[in-house]
């Protein structure tokens, strides 16, 4: 099982600012963390941040051989129709990930343009979501 995990505009300063929202650990703390259960439970997994929208598009484009994808689009989560597009040509699942929870802040974060296009969404449980992801991907147990 072959996983990208991709993280768009501004996650890279997760743990920087903020703190309050989107807690003190930062990204590559959590890619180590991702790293760590994808190894023991047998699972492949590739990371890559962008701050710019043509560059995730460019890398998900360029996806094929991976099994599923984790995606915390950030603020492109409103915005990018050409995001939405990349990720629902490649037929493979895509998982959305959001640190803070969307649901709970202001209105325009509710509505995610990625969302619909995705096997499934997890919000509001900091960087843990992305290991959820991962295991709702690869199938195994919680906690295991
Ligand atoms: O909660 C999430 O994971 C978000 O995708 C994070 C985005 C935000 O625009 C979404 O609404 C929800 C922001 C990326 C992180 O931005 C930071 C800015 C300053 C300090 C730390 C992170």
């Amino acid at each position: 099982m072959k996983i990208l995990v991709l993280n768009g505009p501004n996650l890279n300063l997760l743990g920087t600012r903020q703190p309050e929202i989107y807690g003190s650990e930062t990204l590559s703390s959590i890619e180590q963390r991702l790293q760590m259960l994808a190894e023991k439970h047998g699972c492949n997994v590739t990371f890559f941040q962008s701050n710019h929208e043509g560059v995730l598009i460019d890398r998900i484009q360029a996806a094929k051989d991976f099994n599923a994808i984790v995606i915390n689009p950030g603020g492109l989560t409103y915005s990018s129709v050409s995001l939405r597009d990349a990720l629902g040509a490649l037929h493979i699942p895509v998982i959305e990930v959001h640190i803070s929870n969307i649901f709970s802040r202001e209105r325009f974060r509710a509505k995610s343009l990625i969302s619909p296009i995705c096997r499934g969404v997890i919000s509001g449980f900091g960087g843990d979501g992305y290991l959820l992801a991962l295991q709702a991907i690869c199938g195994f147990q919680p906690g295991t």
